[in-house]
């Protein structure tokens, strides 16, 4: 029972080590890409995802049409695009977030991002291990963060298995797989 329980912390230390250095890629308005076609509601897409810093953030684009400008929380709200901090014009920019907080982009071609072409990339700051002593008035009230979980480390970390990671998956039950079958061979 000792060397199950020992199997399974290696297994879960094993994959924590491989999530953290594979950051999830996340294609900006996903099928539609970035665009003023169709109205895509950028708030709504990045308000149901969870960011971490190591994610990857895809822009897919016409360049003829569309570029991407990382800009300040200010020139966000007021869609200026005159001085952005970072410029992205190849129609296929990775760009991976390596801070918490907010991260701010918009198209700069004019009219675009009164069109609603502006995306904010949240990062929590608070993680949900360490909220619970947070006064409230810290967190936004556009913050969605969910009280840790009750249930131990396995079931927290299934959850956070989301559907388009199914080779990390494939590889979680690989990992799982071979060290109960070790365990089997020594027991
Ligand atoms: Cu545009």
């Amino acid at each position: 029972m000792a060397l199950l329980i020992l199997n399974i912390s290696m297994a879960m230390v094993v994959l924590g080590i491989f999530q953290a250095c594979h950051g999830a890629v996340y294609k900006v308005g996903d099928s539609a890409g970035w665009t003023i076609i169709g109205n895509v509601d950028y708030k709504l897409w990045s308000a149901i995802k969870t960011f971490k810093v190591g994610d990857v953030i895809k822009f897919e684009y016409n360049p003829q049409f569309h570029n991407v400008m990382r800009v300040t929380h200010a020139m966000y709200k007021t869609c200026n695009a005159s001085l952005p901090i970072e410029s992205y014009t190849t129609g296929n920019d990775t760009i991976t977030i390596t801070t918490r907080g907010h991260h701010f982009f918009l198209c700069g071609v004019p009219g675009h991002c009164q069109s609603g072409q502006k995306v904010d990339i949240n990062v929590p700051r608070v993680s949900a291990a360490n909220i619970a002593p947070t006064p409230s008035a810290l967190v936004s009230p556009s913050t969605d963060v969910k009280p840790p979980s009750p249930s131990s480390n396995t079931s927290a970390s299934i959850a956070a298995i989301k559907s388009h990671d199914l080779v990390l998956l494939a590889l979680q039950a690989a990992v799982l797989f071979v060290l109960f079958g070790f365990s089997d061979i020594l027991a």
